[in-house]
């Protein structure tokens, strides 16, 4: 007996899907396609495009449906028995606002078989770009929220987070601002999980408590949407926005339209959709305390499971909900692997020769040191882009490449030590999480083992991980995450990095020497030239 769960992810440069058997505790399928290279139309570089400057980053909500329809035909021709599939979840890029007017939901009701899901949704739009995770242009809004909440301690405690540039809130705010005919015209608001999710469905989809927590909206303690906050946000905002759910929770069955037009089964359960973060936590298993992950992805992201809630007080970190009905804490730095790119083919490597360069460089790179923001940066703030390097230029490939990834990790370590529990094991994912090279000096600054999966599709298959445990729940035939979770992962051939000791000493410095630099850029703090040459002077 097959039991087939399907599970998407559609990220800032494309759309995952991974189908899995439970039965046999394997992946049986999986297809990605790329934004760029596949809907070359849209004139989108990584899936996004910058409007104006680059703190203007979008995206288009058309472009997503658009890649949906043609995986959906993809599987269609590749004869994929897609009728098998007891239940379908998904996963998408956080934060991300979809603005939609009065004829979304007509329309997608009555969505006819024989025109492509493009056109009849094409007037749907109230908006027709998306801000995204990357935009970073809205400061003055995320100001005047915080200051309306009472300052920064009361926004963390009342939100899981301060206020932030990509956080759909202060975006809405900036849309009323600026376009209040716009505005007013959008009938809903919905990040990208629950737009996507409302397409399958037919009908408007809730946010899950997972991915409505990096809104600055949902109050974190009471998973609501909190009035005080849409009030200073934006007017008439509750009637704009989907209701909130559990992420666990089945919202419906599969519409019509895919069940006649691919062959779906009539009655697939649709699990709610969440962001890629808490997707991932389950994804890759990370279930309980002391086990952390990190993505390397477009972003780079450090969570971790949180068993009660606690809260970051500098306001660096974010609480969201956890797959699991619980919290999850969450670290997230823009310049991820676009940065590593950068570097990568400013030299005209592959990512081989990348990986033999870090091989024989030593740990401590000579005490050149790199703050990469070759993007704003959310971790720490940086609005203005700049690489600062010391110690070396940019002609110096050997120091960029170590230094690219010292300075990521170092940067790493520095801003998640107001996480109580200190991670015992590292869970790698994204497609960086593939070089052994970049994990070797993330488990040596860290001192912690890191385990590598074979796949690293990790949010859609935390999608699909969620479907099997809410449709089996629902069937009363109730499946423990961990029995879910081992069944894949177990399975799946695990690389485990040790970290090496001989460099415990060494990164501690490193750290410490990192911070400085921090402070003495981006606060104003005085140079740490003299500490960084006793640090060549100590080990080198
Ligand atoms: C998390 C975040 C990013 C996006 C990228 O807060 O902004 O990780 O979810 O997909």
């Amino acid at each position: 007996m097959k039991e087939l769960f399907l599970g998407l992810d559609c990220s800032t440069q494309s759309l995952t899907a991974i189908i899995i058997n439970f039965n046999t505790g394997k992946v049986i399928y999986r297809n990605n396609i790329n934004f760029d290279e596949e809907l070359p139309h849209y004139h989108t570089q990584n899936g996004i495009i910058v409007l104006g400057d680059y703190k203007i980053i979008h995206s288009y909500p058309l472009m997503w449906i658009e890649a949906l329809e043609l995986l959906f035909t993809k599987f269609k021709i590749e004869k994929i028995p897609i009728y098998e599939i007891k239940a379908i979840s998904g996963s998408a890029q956080q934060h991300g606002t979809v603005y939609l007017n009065n004829k979304f939901e007509r329309i997608l009701k009555n969505l006819q078989l024989d025109k492509a899901l493009k056109s009849q949704l094409d007037p749907t739009f109230s908006r027709l770009t998306s801000p995204i995770w990357m935009d970073s242009s809205t400061s003055k809004q995320c100001d005047e929220i915080r200051d309306s909440l009472g300052g920064l301690r009361s926004t963390i405690e009342l939100l899981g987070s301060n206020t932030f540039e990509r956080f759909s809130g202060p975006q809405i705010r900036k849309y009323y601002q600026e376009n209040l005919e716009g505005y007013n015209n959008t009938s809903i608001i919905h990040l990208v999980s629950s737009f996507m999710a409302s397409i399958l469905l037919g009908k408007n989809a809730p946010i899950d408590h997972g991915d409505g927590a990096g809104m600055n909206l949902m109050n974190i303690k009471t998973k609501q949407w909190d009035k005080r906050v849409l009030e200073v946000t934006a007017p008439n905002l509750q009637e704009k926005l989907p209701n909130l759910t559990a992420p666990y929770k089945i919202i419906g069955s599969l519409s019509d339209y895919f069940v006649s037009k691919f062959g779906f089964n009539e009655g697939t359960n649709l699990i709610a959709w969440s962001g890629d973060n808490p997707n991932s936590l389950i994804g890759v298993g990370v279930i309980e305390k002391g086990k952390v992950a990190i993505s390397l992805g477009t972003s780079d992201t450090f969570f971790g499971y949180l068993q009660d809630l606690s809260l970051d007080f500098k306001g660096e970190g974010h609480v969201f909900g956890a797959p699991t009905g619980e919290y999850m804490s969450l670290i997230c730095y823009k310049n991820g692997s676009l940065a590593r790119e950068k570097i990568k083919n400013k030299f005209n490597l592959n990512w081989e020769n990348f990986s033999e360069i870090l091989n024989k460089t030593p740990s401590g790179n000579y005490g050149k040191i790199m703050l990469p923001y070759f993007f704003p940066e959310i971790v720490p703030q940086v609005l203005e882009p700049k690489v600062y390097r010391f110690g070396f230029d940019e002609s110096d490939i050997e120091g960029n490449i170590r230094g690219i990834i010292e300075g990521q990790f170092l940067s790493m370590k520095l801003h998640s030590e107001w996480i109580e529990e200190k991670p015992k094991e590292i869970y790698a994912t994204g497609g960086g999480s593939a070089n052994e090279e970049i994990l070797q000096i993330l488990a040596n600054i860290f001192n912690t083992r890191v385990h590598i999966f074979e796949i690293t599709d990790s949010a859609a298959l935390g999608a699909a991980f969620r479907a099997v445990k809410s449709y089996y729940d629902s069937k009363n035939e109730i499946k423990s995450w961990n029995e879910i979770v081992d069944k894949f992962i177990n399975l799946q051939k695990s690389i485990v990095i040790e970290p090496d000791n001989r460099y415990l000493e060494l990164y501690k410095d490193m750290v410490v020497l990192y911070k400085q630099y921090e402070e003495f850029i981006l606060k104003k703090g005085s140079d740490p030239e003299i500490t960084r040459l006793d640090f060549i002077k100590k080990y080198f």
